[in-house]
């Protein structure tokens, strides 16, 4: 087992001290600490058809063109297949308490929908944290199943994944699986802040999706979205002091290609199929896809093909719906 690493990625009580915490700033911070992410790493241990972003929009091609592209899809998605574990193992009643943005929430989101395991999301308010007061347990993400709680994505994750493989067919402990988990846990999720606050507009860009997919009053909305936005812009200069990151796009483009390096050739870290290190770069990087700074991450190096493999194998979100 890693040890236990604290880190403050946002959390705007370390970075900007207690004047942070004045006026409007309280509600930025809030709804940055969406982004905030003190990490504790533990590796060892009608359904909806949403998405948490919409694809890129399709560009008006031929329709010979969308024929072609649509039976290559079908194809892929045939040999990429989720792997729905047998129904008796599935962990039943699964709730997830999460903020929509959090990376550490969209690495559990991504093995949960991998896995077709459903599950319904309660989006906690960041300020009030009024949806979590049971728990003395202060972040998210929050997962419970089987009427039992439990916390820390990495934990929640290899719970999970030890409930679904039947006894006997539990993956083995793999080291290079572990490290790249490690990796997503401890370097990357720290390159994220610095480059989707990298700029006024970008900035501006991350806090309209986080407020509107996340669970904010009217009036929180949109202070949240404006404070949040410039309070970001400078927490994000004062992480990149913090985490040695010079430029935050080369830091992110090298993440990228070290990754993709990682792949060595293969389609996923896991070989023909995903496994937990695909899963958690995948939903890590899946709130910053859409973004500008997925789109420069993806334009500017090798990952797209990978992330491509990985929309395809984890297929729709099988989070289930409120109304459904
Ligand atoms: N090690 C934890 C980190 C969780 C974490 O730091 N979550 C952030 C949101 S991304 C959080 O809840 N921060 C505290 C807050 O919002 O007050 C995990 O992997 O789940």
């Amino acid at each position: 087992m890693r040890r236990a690493q604290q880190y403050v990625l946002v959390n705007g009580r370390s970075v900007l001290g207690n004047n942070f915490y004045n006026n409007n700033l309280h509600l930025a911070a809030a709804a940055a600490s969406m982004y905030s992410s003190s990490t504790t790493n533990n590796n060892n241990g009608g359904w909806s058809r949403s998405r948490w972003f919409p694809p890129s929009s399709p560009s008006s091609g031929s329709v010979l063109a969308g024929a072609v592209s649509f039976s290559a899809v079908a194809a892929s998605s045939e040999i990429y297949a989720k792997e729905p574990p047998p129904i008796n193992l599935l962990p039943k009643d699964v709730v997830l308490y999460q903020y929509e943005a959090c990376p550490f929430c969209n690495k559990v989101k991504a093995f949960l929908d991998y896995y077709h395991i459903p599950y319904k999301v309660v989006e906690v308010n960041p300020i009030s944290k009024k949806e979590i007061k049971w728990s003395d347990y202060k972040k998210v993400p929050i997962l419970s199943a089987d009427g039992q709680n439990f916390v820390d994505s990495s934990d929640i994750i290899n719970k999970l994944n030890h409930k679904i493989h039947p006894v006997g067919s539990a993956p083995k402990d793999d080291a290079e699986e572990n490290k790249w988990r490690g990796w997503v846990d401890n370097h990357l999720v720290h390159i994220l802040s610095p480059n989707i606050y990298r700029n006024p507009s970008e900035a501006l860009e991350s806090f309209d999706y986080i407020t509107s997919h996340g669970n904010f009053s009217f009036t929180e909305r949109i202070t949240a979205k404006y404070a949040g936005a410039v309070a970001m812009y400078f927490v994000s200069k004062k992480l990149k002091k913090k985490y040695n990151i010079n430029d935050e796009r080369a830091s992110l483009y090298e993440a990228a290609e070290t990754w993709v390096d990682a792949l060595n050739g293969r389609e996923f870290l896991g070989g023909s199929k995903p496994n937990l290190a695909d899963l958690a770069v995948f939903g890590v990087l899946r709130p910053i896809r859409y973004l500008r700074s997925g789109k420069d991450m993806v334009e500017h190096t090798r990952i797209g093909e990978w992330y491509t493999r990985m929309e395809t194998a984890v297929g729709e979100s099988s989070r289930i719906k409120a109304s459904e």
